[in-house]
Order: C-alpha cells, then structure tokens, then sequence
C-alpha cells in the first residue's frame, strides 16, 4: 500500500491529481486504507498491536507525502525557472487618444450636428487650389516662398509648383469641382506655415474649414454657426467675438477671437464667399451665395484643457498626454 501511494503521489502532476490519489489512498468511505482497515479487525488479536502501528506509520507517510507535494505543485514555475509567478505583474500603461485627435473628432461631430457632411483634402496642394482658386494673385504676400513651404521635387503629372498646404481652404475649392450646389462640408487636417514658433504659434498645425454654399446664405448664418460651434466645445460661457478683417477669397471678412484670460486669442478667420472664388469653380454667384470658416484647432484644444503653450501638444511628454 505505502510503496505504490508513494509511487503515484510522485507522478501527480496538477493539484487535482494529488486531490485523486488523497481520495484513492486516504479516503474515509472507500478508499485503500479502509480497505486495509477492515482487514485489520479480522486479524488474531495478538497480531493486532503490530498491525495497528504499521497501518499508523504508513498512514502518516502517504499524508506526509500527499502534503509536500502539494506544496511543490503550488510554486512549480519558481522552482523551474527562479521566476516567481505570485509576484505583482508590471501593468502596460493604456495609451490615450492625442488631445489633438479628441479635438477634431468632437468638432467632426459637432458639424455633423449642425448639418455638415466630413471633406478630405490632400495635404500636398498646387498651387492652384491653395492660391489662384482662391482669387490671391500672383503678387500677393501670402505666395511668398519664404512664407511657405514649397517642393523642390517635382511631382508625378501635370500642375504645381507645389507646396505643403498652408490652409484648409484648399479643400473648399476641390469639393466645389467635384459637386454642384448646396454644399455644406467641414474639413479638418494639417497645414504647414514656416511660422516662428512661440507659444501660440507652430509650424505645422491644424484646421478645421468650413463651407456652406447655398441659395441666401447669410453673414447672420455664418455668426450663428459659429457661435453654435464654439458654445458646444467650450461651454455656453465662452466669450466670442468678431472683428472685421480681410482674406482674399472672402468679402467681408472677420476674424474670430475667444477670451484668453484677460485679452482675447485669434482662433479663426472667416466670411462670405468672394464671387471671384464661385465663379473660379463654375457657380453661379447670382444664383447663390455662401460663407466659409477657417478655425485653427490647437488654440481652440488649449482653451479647453486650459493648455498655456502650444508646444506641449508636439512634444509627446507623456507626463503631459497622459492627464487627457
Ligand atoms: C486662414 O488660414 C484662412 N484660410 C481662414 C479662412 C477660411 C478665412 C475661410 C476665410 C474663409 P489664418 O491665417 O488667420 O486664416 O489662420 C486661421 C487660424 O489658424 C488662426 O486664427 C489661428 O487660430 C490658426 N493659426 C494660424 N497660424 C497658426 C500657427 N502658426 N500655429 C497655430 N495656429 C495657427
């Protein structure tokens, strides 16, 4: 009895053998040992004495060896390897979604609220669709090679010079090719400006544009919307206010500013569509009218998370990403 419990408790190799070969050698019901037990009271009772410590020793001896390897089988992985499994694990951080990328997605929604449809342009522009479709001519300091970031290579097919984008705007003109009127888009994306950088100011960085192109669309229209945008991201508290400006492709012109602790912070520019840019597109500015908005997001997202300098967002500080 005792060598072959020995034998199968050494082979167990899972707790839950060892808890079979306990009920097969130990159990009280039908196991070996009672087995050997009833034997026992048959024995002549000279016999019995001796009988009975054996039948003890052996007992201990299986529960001895039941319980030392149970222990074994507990910490297995320690004894192979010295590595102990019942330690705290190292947590793998969770990553997070770019203050940036939560910006433009919660904008994207709020336009899709508002009636807007979602636009995409490309980031490397002709000089068409950034300038001349725009109604900015040929000596404007806005196409100033030291103001933009042209290509030096050339590009596959037709077109150029070529630059990187320094404005959404672009797209305006490469949704009006595409369809007729109405149109009601927003498009977000990156754009590059060999900008000094400081605190408000980056060389690359995003905007949202929107356009709405219809029969009597308004400069009350375009206020409205933008007030609705900047309430829904900001809070109804937000202070905003228009200030009369001028861009190329839109006549009359604003810019939008926020409050921005004590002063203000430009954060857009906007107005009605010049009939220049319609007709450079095919439409008909008799027949309709529209307004169109650039927002820079960056400023717009330091607002929000009360961000004091915009080259936090680039510098990948998880220390900074990880608050968002
Ligand atoms: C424009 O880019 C026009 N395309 C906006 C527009 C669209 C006007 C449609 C009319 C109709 P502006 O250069 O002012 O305008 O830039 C718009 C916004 O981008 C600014 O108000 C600012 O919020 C942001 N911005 C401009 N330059 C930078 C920069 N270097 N870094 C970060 N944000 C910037």
């Amino acid at each position: 009895y005792q060598n072959e419990a020995l034998q199968v408790i050494s082979q167990c190799g899972e707790l839950s053998d060892i808890e079979e070969a306990r009920i097969r050698f130990l159990g009280k019901k039908k196991g070996r040992l009672k087995e050997i037990q009833t034997q026992l009271s048959t024995a002549k009772p000279e016999e019995r004495p001796e009988l009975g410590k054996r039948f003890n020793a052996a007992k201990n001896a299986v529960e001895a060896s039941l319980n030392s390897r149970k222990d074994e089988l507990a910490k297995p992985v320690k004894q192979a390897a010295g590595l102990d499994v019942t330690l705290p694990g190292i947590a793998s951080p969770l990553g997070k979604r770019h203050p940036i990328s939560k910006t433009i997605s919660e904008f994207k929604e709020i336009a899709g609220r508002l009636g807007f449809d979602v636009a995409d342009g490309p980031e490397v522009e002709d000089d068409y669709h950034n300038f001349v479709a725009l109604n900015i001519p040929d000596d404007h300091p806005a196409r100033d090679p030291l103001d933009n970031f042209y290509l030096s290579v050339a590009q596959e097919g037709a077109g150029g010079p070529w630059l990187l984008r320094s404005q959404t705007s672009t797209v305006q003109i490469r949704v009006m090719e595409q369809v007729p009127p109405p149109v009601r888009i927003v498009s977000t994306g990156r754009v590059y400006r060999p900008d000094t950088i400081d605190a408000t100011h980056s060389c690359m960085f995003h905007q949202m544009e929107g356009l709405y192109i219809d029969k009597h669309v308004t400069m009350s229209n375009l206020k409205t919307t933008l007030k609705m945008i900047a309430t829904q991201y900001l809070g109804d508290d937000i202070a905003i206010r228009f200030r009369p400006s001028f861009f190329p492709f839109t006549e009359p012109s604003v810019e939008v500013d926020i409050q921005w602790g004590e002063s203000w912070m430009e954060v857009g520019g906007a107005g009605m569509v010049d009939p220049n840019v319609l007709k450079a597109v095919g439409y008909d500015p008799e027949e309709v009218s529209g307004f169109a908005f650039g927002l820079g997001i960056e400023r717009l997202c330091m607002k929000r998370y009360g961000v004091k300098d915009i080259r936090l967002l680039y510098e990948n500080d998880l220390r900074f990403l990880s608050q968002f």
